[in-house]
């Protein structure tokens, strides 16, 4: 600050709220890690969004620049450059470094799209090495640049002139090398989510470049006129759909804007996605409820009265109608409530009454316009409920098998204690390497459960059947937690469950299948975080009397980089074979210490990545699963499916 007079006492109340922002980073973009690097671009382009929402925008364009700094453009109004009234200075700078500044400065309208609300833009120059935001509105293009935080650099000018038909605003930012864990970005995150806002927002076109290589790239360009509806198609492309057209449905009331789009097809797996600003809700709320609440209601009336459902039979529930549905549900609201403990619920009430009659209104026009289609969503549901029949009389079969067999947990070796608060279980692939862990472990805290073969194929495989599975069985029986209704996360028997798998391709198989297996029976295990990936290491380096091992290539690199020069090269570096062939005293040193190993948390992205792969492997459609294979054909040797 001292360098600069351009700050009055109002400024440094801005720099303090700033610096606020740089003290505690995760109170405003959550964390600093990857995860955060990333943010930073959709707070940026939140702005963007908003600006397409009140429909002065119509193409967004996001560049990685060589130096991993990020460009955000748009062609709406521009921010204004006028001098802002509560703040004396311009409101482009009002925006980029107060706090809590947004829809508020600009009057009028409201800001519906997600993030901070508006504060985004200040917070990303908070958290930035510099900044760069150019306007250009009024035949004028306006410059302004911050450095170090939010500090000016240089002040709001005009730098040259421009068609005066050309408007929009331009911004640049490198995030701060010393706040973030890493400055790289990745591609592929970045572009899975311009997608999704493509989608999200229909006909608004975004566009996304990288220009870290040397190559002429032009980016991946995404626009949907039919918004939500091409998603449910594009998720359901690899699918048999049941009926043709997706039902798309939307209505407005007080400012709250809700649309709906959905497809069955013949899978037993639902794939509904809901979103309130183009935030992911993955805890529902209100808006879900009133889709799904008013979709049960309809396909059980349009059942009875047709009479495939009569008098005597039960009622269809809100998971036999969800069976082999695509459905994205989006809602756009000025004063969104979000609840619960991550925030991922809507709570306002008045929207699920909004989402059952607008839904109601239209899926009943479908149902009595399509009798053909409408058939086969209700014996889809039909098909559903037996199933489920089915399933809960084979969950009493292996409950009564479970109590009359003393030898009920299959091949797991339990550990001693019954405190789920200290307890472990390995999932070992092969009895080998079951035996050397079993021989490995800590037998208080920690058990093993060797899995033989493949395990079933559970993509495919119905609940019923899936539980005929001896491997699933043993699984199942082991958690405690019961699967379906009966699925009590209390009951967990363990604190940490820990996939412990060879690092080749066989390794990997098995641990999409088991990836596979938790997102669709026990997603709340991985939700609450217990499950882990062992990290059995890939070489052993032993130089002179000291022996280390190493996860990857790059950590052996950075390994032998610290070795005296000398002797570098007298280091003897060994491979390690898989798990079944190394000893149990090496694999308790390297996998299973509680003190030595590492464990990789696994989260949900990574069982949906998981299960993107089954299906691709495992779904009907042939062509997809030989493109995968072809694609992948030099990794895998021996795959078996
Ligand atoms: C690449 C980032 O920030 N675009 C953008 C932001 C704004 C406007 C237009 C805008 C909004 C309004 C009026 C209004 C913002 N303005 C404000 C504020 N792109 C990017 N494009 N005129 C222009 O909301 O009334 C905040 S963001 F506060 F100045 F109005």
């Amino acid at each position: 600050m001292e360098e600069n007079n351009h700050y009055d006492a109002s400024d440094i109340q801005v720099l303090e709220g700033l610096e606020a922002v740089r003290k505690r980073p995760g109170m405003y973009i959550g964390t600093t890690d990857v995860k955060g690097l990333h943010h930073l671009v959709w707070e940026i382009v939140d702005n963007s969004i908003d600006e397409a929402l009140a429909g002065f925008c119509h193409n967004i364009e996001i560049v990685i620049n060589k130096d991993n700094s990020i460009t955000v453009k748009d062609d709406g109004r521009g921010i204004p450059v006028g001098v802002h009234p509560k703040t004396g200075i311009s409101t482009v700078e009002t925006v980029y470094t107060v706090l809590h500044a947004g829809g508020k400065f600009g009057g009028g309208g409201y800001k519906v799209s997600g993030g901070l609300h508006g504060v985004g833009a200040s917070v990303v120059n908070a958290l930035s090495s510099w900044v760069e935001v150019t306007v250009y509105k009024d035949g004028k293009i306006h410059r302004v640049n911050f450095k170090n935080g939010g500090k000016i650099d240089k002040p709001l000018t005009v730098i040259g002139e421009c068609d005066p038909n050309r408007t929009g605003t331009t911004v640049s930012f490198k995030p701060d090398a010393d706040i973030f864990d890493t400055d790289i970005y990745d591609y592929d995150t970045l572009k899975v989510r311009t997608r999704e806002l493509a989608f999200l927002n229909k006909g608004l076109k975004l566009t996304l470049r990288d220009d870290r290589d040397d190559e002429d790239t032009t980016g991946d360009s995404f626009c949907y006129e039919g918004g939500i509806s091409e998603y449910v198609k594009y998720i359901n492309k690899n699918k048999t759909a049941i009926h043709e057209q997706i039902i798309h449905l939307e209505g407005e009331e007080d400012g709250v804007m809700f649309e709906v789009a959905l497809q069955y097809n013949d899978s037993y797996n639902s794939n509904i996605y809901s979103f309130v600003n183009n935030i992911n809700t993955h805890d529902g709320g209100t808006h879900e409820e009133g889709v799904r609440r008013a979709l049960t209601r309809l396909i059980n009336n349009y059942a009875r009265k047709s009479g495939m459902l009569k008098d005597k039979d039960e009622a269809l529930t809100g998971d036999d109608v969800k069976e082999g549905l695509t459905m994205i549900v989006s809602c756009k609201h000025p004063n969104p409530q979000f609840e619960g403990q991550t925030k991922g619920r809507l709570g306002n009430s008045e929207v699920r009454k909004l989402a059952d009659s607008v839904f109601a209104e239209g899926f009943d026009r479908f149902l009595m316009e399509n009798p053909d289609e409408a058939k086969l969503i209700v014996n889809k549901a039909m098909l559903a409920c037996r199933a489920r029949n089915a399933a809960k009389k084979a969950r009493e079969i292996t409950r009564k098998s479970e109590m009359s067999t003393t030898n009920f947990f299959g091949k797991l070796s339990d550990c001693k204690s019954k405190d789920s608060k200290v307890s472990e279980i390995f999932i070992v692939e092969g009895d080998s390497a079951g035996g050397s862990a079993k021989k490995g472990r800590d037998s208080m805290t920690q058990a093993i459960l060797p899995l033989r073969g493949k395990i079933l194929n559970v993509e495919k495989a119905r609940l019923d059947k899936a539980l005929g599975n001896e491997e699933i069985r043993s699984i199942i029986t082991a958690f405690g937690t019961g699967i379906g209704q009966d699925f009590d996360l209390s009951k967990l028997r363990y604190d940490k469950i820990v996939i412990m798998t060879d690092a080749d391709v066989d390794g990997a198989h098995i641990r999409v299948l088991l990836l596979t297996l938790f997102y669709r029976f026990f997603r709340p295990i991985v939700e609450a975080g217990h499950v882990y990936a062992a990290q059995p290491p890939l070489f052993r380096i032993t130089h002179g009397k000291t022996r280390k091992y190493v996860l990857d290539e790059a950590e052996k690199e950075k390994y032998l980089s610290t070795l005296p020069e000398a002797t570098r090269n007298r280091a003897d570096i060994a491979r390690m074979k898989g798990l079944g062939e190394m000893d149990a005293e090496e694999l308790n040193e390297t996998t299973m210490d509680i003190n030595k190993r590492t464990l990789r948390k696994i989260t949900l992205d990574d069982c949906i990545a998981a299960d993107e792969v089954f299906e691709k492997l495992m779904g009907d459609e042939v062509e997809p699963r030989r493109a995968f294979i072809e694609e992948n054909a030099r990794y895998v040797q021996n795959l078996d499916i």
